[in-house]
């Protein structure tokens, strides 16, 4: 049982001014695996200050300063990986294999990104007689959520350490564990005080103080749809910058060519990794509706094919979070069946033989666009088949959404694949399983406004300035 009561402020471990403990249940077993305190709006005024003071001289530092520090900071993160995937499988349920890979290595993987994107980012640019500078933000609030915990917590920290701002983390209650054993990391490789601080707690008790604070300069959040509006209008007063990473409905396009079942049945297999619990899955899969047959024969396979059972155990799928994010899932399930798309894997319930931990079927439904399970995300293991008649009309039905956060294309017809590409409106898409740490991450429409990874994600860190008459 982890007790994690303290907070990390001005480079120390300190008790909350208010003592108030909450724990923090695996949801694979439903029983208590840790307990960490909720934060009181006094701890954030304690945060605030303490990166006020610092950001005078950390703003400060050289290229060089920061560089060291990041590396130092990959030698810890380096060590304590294990204790990262282990509380990972424990506080969201994500399998072992996947926490201590995918999970942990996407935290590596944007450290190391920060570093190479650091060695060359041009802080000073000349344009005649001016000079533009790129000069860090100042004070920023990172407010993060449980799904991908260290890849969406370490996409802030990192650049926002090597642009030179400084920060106060609001970890997500469901997935604290794991921050704090970041907190630990960082202070072990030496971040001078103040520069990054940690207060858990409450989303509407210490994200709505940090957003409406007048000393905090910016607000970077990943997260819901209604808590990025919340926090938006809560950061309007103080005209503070606020990054918004928020929720999608992806699609996944399969075009018609001979590898259609096996592009079926990857895109399906995907839709259930970390439990459907991804901002960017491919929760709908637009197929040709002239192969439907096959079509539905290998998403059935595939999703029959995902083994579901203990996050330590050998399984391809663990629980999802939580008894409510459970419960959601099943409401949805229950939509689907309700506004007619046909089921044509899994449904209501757990899987057979498990009848404790927030274990849910990998499900899949033929269904249209119009239903609500093809508009809304639903955050779990469930995706929705739609069929389209020709190519334009699966752009249409991919565009045809609120959202525009990824977007996927399997073909082999590569002049096809990138003319659908060019015409889908979302931030990603990622063609025949492309992947890169460079890439801009961010949202159309309901998805977001803000972009994360690489340089993109240093730009939502720095003020620009124009000095003009600057003598060259
Ligand atoms: P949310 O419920 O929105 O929570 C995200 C964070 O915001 C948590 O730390 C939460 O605190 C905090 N929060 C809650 N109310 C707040 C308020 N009024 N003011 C400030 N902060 C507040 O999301 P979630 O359930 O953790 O994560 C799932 C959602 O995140 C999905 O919609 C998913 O698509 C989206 N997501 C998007 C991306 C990208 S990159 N676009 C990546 C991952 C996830 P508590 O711990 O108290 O709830």
């Amino acid at each position: 049982m982890r007790e994690y009561l303290k907070f990390y402020i001005d480079g120390h471990w300190v008790d909350p001014v208010e003592p108030h403990a909450a724990e923090v249940i695996n949801p694979a077993t439903e029983e208590v695996t840790g307990r960490i305190s909720l934060g009181s709006p006094a701890d954030v005024e304690e945060a605030v200050a303490a990166a006020c003071k610092a950001f005078s001289s950390w703003s400060q530092t050289s290229k060089a300063e920061r560089l060291d520090l990041l590396k130092s900071i990959q030698t810890e993160y380096a060590k304590r990986q294990a204790d990262l995937g282990e509380a990972i499988t424990e506080e969201m349920g994500a399998p072992a294999s996947l926490a201590n890979g995918f999970h942990v290595g996407l935290g590596a993987g944007h450290l190391q990104t920060a570093i190479e994107v650091l060695e060359r980012f041009e802080f000073e640019e000349v344009r005649g007689a001016t000079v533009i500078r790129h000069e860090p933000i100042g004070v920023c609030g990172l407010i993060t959520p449980w799904n991908w915990p260290m890849n969406q917590t370490c996409v802030k920290v990192f650049p926002a350490l090597a642009t030179g701002c400084t920060m106060i983390l609001k970890p997500p209650q469901l997935a604290a564990l794991s921050a704090h054993i970041l907190a630990e990391i960082l202070d072990a490789a030496g971040v001078p005080a103040g520069v990054f601080n940690m207060v858990q707690g409450s989303g509407s008790v210490i994200g709505t103080v940090l957003s409406k604070h007048q000393d905090v300069d910016m607000i970077s959040f990943t997260g819901s749809e209604p808590v990025g509006v919340q926090i938006q209008k809560d950061a309007a007063e103080t005209v503070k910058r606020v990054g918004l990473e928020l929720g999608g409905k992806s699609a996944w396009i399969v075009l018609d060519d001979e590898k259609l079942a096996e592009h079926v049945t990857g895109a399906t297999a995907g839709m259930m990794g970390n439990s459907g619990q991804t901002c960017s899955a491919g929760s709908r899969l637009l197929v040709p509706n002239s192969r439907m047959a096959e079509v539905i024969e290998a998403a059935t396979a595939a999703a029959n094919g995902v083994t579901v059972g203990d996050p330590n155990g050998n399984f391809a799928m663990g629980p999802v979070v939580s008894k409510g994010q459970y419960n959601i899932i099943q409401d949805y399930i229950q939509k689907g069946l309700d506004e007619g798309a046909k089921l044509i894997a899994g449904g209501l319930g757990r899987p057979e033989g498990l009848d404790k931990g927030w274990y849910v079927k990998p499900t899949v439904f033929v269904g249209t666009n119009d239903m609500v399970i093809a508009r809304e995300e639903i955050f779990g293991p469930v995706l929705v088949i739609i069929g389209y008649d020709d190519a334009d009309q699966a752009v249409g039905i991919a565009n045809e959404s609120n959202f525009g956060l990824g977007g996927y294309i399997s073909g082999t017809d590569l002049d096809l694949v990138r003319s659908v590409a060019r015409r889908m409106r979302t931030g990603a898409i990622w063609i025949n399983g492309g992947f890169d740490f460079h890439a801009p991450f961010g949202g159309y429409k309901r998805s977001g406004n803000g972009r994360e990874w690489g340089d993109y994600g240093f730009r939502e860190y720095l003020e620009v300035k124009s000095m003009m008459g600057f003598p060259v």
